[in-house]
């Protein structure tokens, strides 16, 4: 076959797949041109026969009608199932669209992203460390004494090598001061461990917020001045802060900090059991036994510490009365802030 007959043979082809109207008509087509005894395979057979010089252009038209006419039984094999199905079936254009619905950002990401940025605007930084630390971190270096019901086994996670999962985040200030000397001015926010019972206000993961300023010559009325200004623009202008006393291992004197109500103003309310304050933090000057631990002279360095509940803030501006909602991952719940 020359190669004016190829051409003529592809035309034929494409005009016989061009004019199938069923799939076994198309399969015919295939099996005559494509087949295993079939057209094609005929001329590269009488290849050998032809002049040398004519078999490369010979070659290449095969080559060239086998290649269209696999595309345009493919075309067609398309079209053929496309028309007896109907384009109206194969695409539905009054479906609703396929919507992914957006997250949004978890309510104890929400405020702790709100109360870092208070604390960075007034120049602390962010420090962070691991979960998994060691009892000397945890316990000894904050003067925790050796008997404390908090390191017992019923309060604290221990692993097998005499670790433990931090039950405050109190050991990222030590080992930031171990490396720092002062001024000092950081917040630890972070995931805690306690083994709690989980109820309604109680969960063994809980996070926290941690503060420590350490310099000459700081105060409490420093601590003061930072928790009012806290208190102001995480809760809305014009609330007031109150100290009791209290007593924490890591700091002395130690205090609770109660904000006024941020729903009745003071006045009283269900929110606040009609006392017109709410229990918020717990605070002090950093324990003088905490520093010699971290190798600061007692005698020149003061500084004051603060601890919060995240979830507990959480709650109280939500008004979220269960604290396991926070770790349930409910979208009806989670959508709502
Ligand atoms: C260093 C020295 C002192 C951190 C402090 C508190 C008071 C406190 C609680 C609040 C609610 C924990 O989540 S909670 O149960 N925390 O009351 N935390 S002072 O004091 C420090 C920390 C680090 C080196």
């Amino acid at each position: 076959m020359n190669a004016e007959e190829l051409k003529q043979l592809k035309e034929q082809a494409l005009e016989e797949t061009a004019e199938a109207g069923s799939n076994e008509a198309l399969e015919a087509v295939r099996i005559r041109y494509l087949g295993r005894k079939g057209v094609l395979q005929e001329v590269m057979k009488g290849l050998k026969d032809q002049p040398p010089q004519d078999r490369p252009l010979i070659g290449q038209l095969a080559n060239e009608l086998k290649q269209e006419l696999q595309a345009a039984l493919t075309d067609k094999t398309a079209a053929l199932e496309g028309a007896t199905e109907g384009p109206e079936t194969l695409f539905d254009y009054t479906l609703p669209g396929d919507w992914h619905s957006m997250g949004t950002r978890h309510p104890l990401s929400k405020i702790t992203e709100r109360a870092v940025a208070i604390f960075r605007s007034l120049g602390f930084t962010v420090a962070e460390g691991p979960d998994v630390e060691t009892v000397y971190n945890n316990f000894d270096a904050l003067n925790t004494p050796p008997a404390h019901p908090s390191r017992d086994m019923q309060d604290t996670f221990y692993l097998d090598n005499g670790d433990l999962l931090r039950c405050h985040t109190s050991p990222v200030q030590v080992r930031y001061m171990q490396k720092h000397r002062p001024p000092v001015r950081i917040i630890a926010p972070g995931r805690c461990y306690r083994r709690d019972t989980p109820d309604a206000t109680h969960s063994a993961n809980f996070h926290q917020i941690e503060g420590l300023y350490v310099d000459e010559q700081v105060s409490m009325a420093d601590l003061k001045g930072t928790l009012s200004y806290f208190a102001g623009e995480m809760m809305g202008p014009g609330v007031k802060i109150r100290f009791r006393p209290h007593f924490f291992p890591f700091t002395e004197p130690s205090v609770e900090c109660d904000f006024s109500c941020h729903v009745c103003g003071g006045a009283g309310c269900r929110v606040c059991k009609q006392s017109g304050w709410i229990e918020i933090l717990g605070a002090g000057m950093v324990d003088p036994n905490v520093f010699r631990a971290v190798g600061y002279d007692p005698e020149r360095i003061t500084g004051y510490a603060f601890g919060m509940g995240i979830e507990r803030i959480a709650m109280i501006l939500y008004g979220i009365h269960d604290i396991r909602m926070l770790y349930e991952n409910d979208v009806r719940f989670l959508k709502q802030f």
